[in-house]
């Protein structure tokens, strides 16, 4: 049932018994431990309810090492839903299910080859979408979600990245002004007129935050660019997905987050 009170929805799905076998760019591979990652994602879960999301977490699939990060399978817009088209061959299957959960909530709009795009590159702020060119996300595909959005008075803007896996391992809104960003990942520039907060310097992978509201949930793991974060007075909510780190996942990668019932709230404004 859901709940009147939750305006959020949260798509999770739960750790693979073959994360082990989990796609690694540039992180050497380390054990993981699957009961510790398991805990860390209920928690994760956990967390999100605390913060107001009703949480459908869709289960496990051991044939799908990476699918506990169902970002990167879809983007959840107002008016519609994009299934990606995941840029390792790997993920393709994971967008089955997460079309299926998407489907009541949302026309489906997919992307098709020779289009490739992990929904971890795609940033959108308000009315601007930031896509980010990595080795999963290509032109071909930016062309698609520029079809699909422009209709609905989105801007896109397509961001090299380098260095990182994808456009939100550097850099994430942090506030509705402000974009928390590790500078050598991705120009700070495209990002004016709006803020940008850098990580410290020893902490590259800390620019993934989750923004709930006013709240983000932020991982354990980096205590400075936290500091950094509550200097500038945004409210942090710490969860601990070292384990899922170990996989190169971060915080938003663990859930498609999007308002429940936004067909209402348009209509009723
Ligand atoms: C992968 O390489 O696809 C996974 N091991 C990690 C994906 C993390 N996704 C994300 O940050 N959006």
């Amino acid at each position: 049932m859901r709940s009147a009170a939750r305006q959020w929805i949260a798509i999770t799905r739960a750790v693979s018994p073959a994360i082990a076998h989990c796609e690694l760019t540039h992180l050497d591979r380390q054990p993981i431990d699957l009961m510790a990652a398991r805990t860390q994602h209920q928690a994760y879960e956990e967390t999100l309810r605390a913060l107001g999301c009703e949480v459908l977490s869709l289960p496990a699939d051991p044939g799908l090492p990476d699918s506990v990060f169902v970002e990167d399978t879809a983007i959840v817009f107002d008016e519609l839903a994009v299934i990606a088209r995941p840029g390792s061959p790997s993920r393709r299957p994971e967008i089955v299910t997460t079309a299926v959960a998407l489907r009541p909530y949302r026309p489906l709009v997919r992307i098709a080859p020779p289009g490739s795009l992990d929904g971890g590159d795609v940033l959108r702020v308000g009315r601007t979408v930031y896509v980010g060119l990595t080795g999963r996300t290509n032109q071909a595909a930016i062309d698609q979600l520029t079809a699909a959005l422009s209709p609905h008075d989105y801007v896109i803007r397509a961001v090299p990245v380098h260095g990182c896996l994808h456009l939100k391992s550097a850099a994430t809104q942090v506030a509705a002004d402000t974009i928390l960003c590790n500078p050598r990942w991705v120009d700070p520039a495209v990002f004016a007129p709006l803020h940008v907060l850098e990580v410290d310097g020893a902490e590259p992978y800390a620019a993934n935050g989750l923004l709930i509201d006013s709240q983000v949930l932020y991982p354990t793991t980096f205590p400075a660019t936290r500091r950094r974060l509550e200097e500038r007075r945004v409210a942090v909510t710490l969860v601990d997905v070292s384990e899922l780190q170990k996989a190169e996942g971060a915080v938003t990668c663990c859930s498609l987050v999007f308002r429940a019932a936004q067909h209402e709230a348009k209509e009723s404004g």
